[in-house]
């Protein structure tokens, strides 16, 4: 690594501890995002925001680096770095700091959900990569995961593919959201009735990305990508499953390369998503509804997004990227 990338590592490093810490201390994902909020002033002008952001790093940056360097030392920053996983509420100011600035034609006019009627690729093709939110009813509805799909056989999988726990410590991504969880085999060991969300026992809502590719395998026999994608999209091998009751992700953006696809397999969800901090005077926030065998298209890149299980049910989605 050359000196100019190590330090820049070293930089984004800074950032997630100072994250961490802020995260560690009880603070929510919200509170994170109106730390990076910058308030509009009466000028429109988007250039402020930029020009807000590359301040505050011009000046945060060399005090923040030499703090973390004289506190922990160079060594102890390097180890961190190379053992950091790609949490996404831990990634959240570097990601925030460091995205482009959006000019809000993403957003502008977009005040709910587009729903569509289950369609063929060719109907599909003139929504495709489209910026707006979009559910198609009962896309997955077909999929033989609804009836396969559970914690108990992501457990009995796991349990039995060597080294599938070690592929989401170390290549892949545990998501625990607001639940007490440190990884997988953590979520697989709760008791029954925590798992069945009895009354007196604990809420828990998690995700976990898959990447070994005998799960893949296995998973691949229970459902496909939604059909209307089109041809020359590409979807990648790998995918992320979501489950849990009540609370479900905290409001946040995803730091990925592609559009993002899910299938609600069992369950429903609303969905909340909002405008990026320098659009919030000319765009909304709105929520919208996600039933069973629905599938739902966003990019979560740009939209913050967040969801919420109703009803006491069990909710359960298998997602991946497309574009
Ligand atoms: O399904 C959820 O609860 C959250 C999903 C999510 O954050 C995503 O797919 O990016
Ligand atoms: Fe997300």
């Amino acid at each position: 690594m050359s000196q100019k990338a190590q330090h820049l590592e070293v930089i984004r490093e800074s950032f997630l501890l100072l994250a961490e810490d802020f995260l560690r201390k009880g603070h929510s994902i919200e509170d994170l995002k109106n730390v990076t909020k910058i308030r509009r002033k009466p000028s429109k002008s988007i250039f402020r925001h930029f020009y807000s952001k590359k301040l505050i790093l011009v000046i945060l940056l060399p005090l923040l680096y030499s703090i973390v360097v004289e506190r922990f030392g160079i060594d102890f920053l390097m180890q961190y770095t190379q053992n950091t996983r790609c949490l996404v509420p831990n990634n959240y100011l570097v990601w925030e700091f460091t995205r482009p600035v959006s000019n809000c034609d993403f957003c502008r006019g977009v005040n709910s959900a587009l729903v569509l009627n289950n369609l063929t690729k060719e109907e599909f093709q003139k929504y495709a990569y489209s910026s707006k939110p979009i559910i198609v009813k009962k896309a997955a509805s077909h999929w033989v995961a609804s009836k396969v799909f559970s914690l108990q056989f992501f457990r009995s999988l796991y349990e039995q593919i060597h080294g599938a726990y070690e592929s989401v410590e170390e290549e892949c991504q545990f998501l625990h959201f607001r639940s007490n969880f440190a990884n997988l085999k953590e979520v697989f060991s709760m008791s029954e009735q925590r798992a069945m969300n009895l009354p007196g026992e604990e809420a828990w809502y998690i995700g976990w990305k898959n990447c070994h590719p005998q799960i893949l395998e296995i998973m691949k026999k229970f459902y496909e990508p939604p059909h209307f994608l089109p041809d020359d999209a590409e979807i990648p091998n790998t995918n992320y499953i979501f489950l849990g009751y009540e609370q479900g992700a905290v409001m946040h953006l995803d730091y990925i390369s592609r559009l993002m696809w899910q299938g609600q397999i069992i369950g429903s969800k609303t969905w909340t998503v909002a405008p990026t901090p320098e659009c919030e005077d000319v765009c909304e926030s709105f929520s919208f509804f996600v039933d069973t065998g629905d599938v739902i298209l966003l990019d979560t890149r740009i939209w913050y997004h967040g969801t919420q299980v109703e009803n006491g049910q069990f909710s359960l989605t298998v997602t991946s990227e497309y574009g």
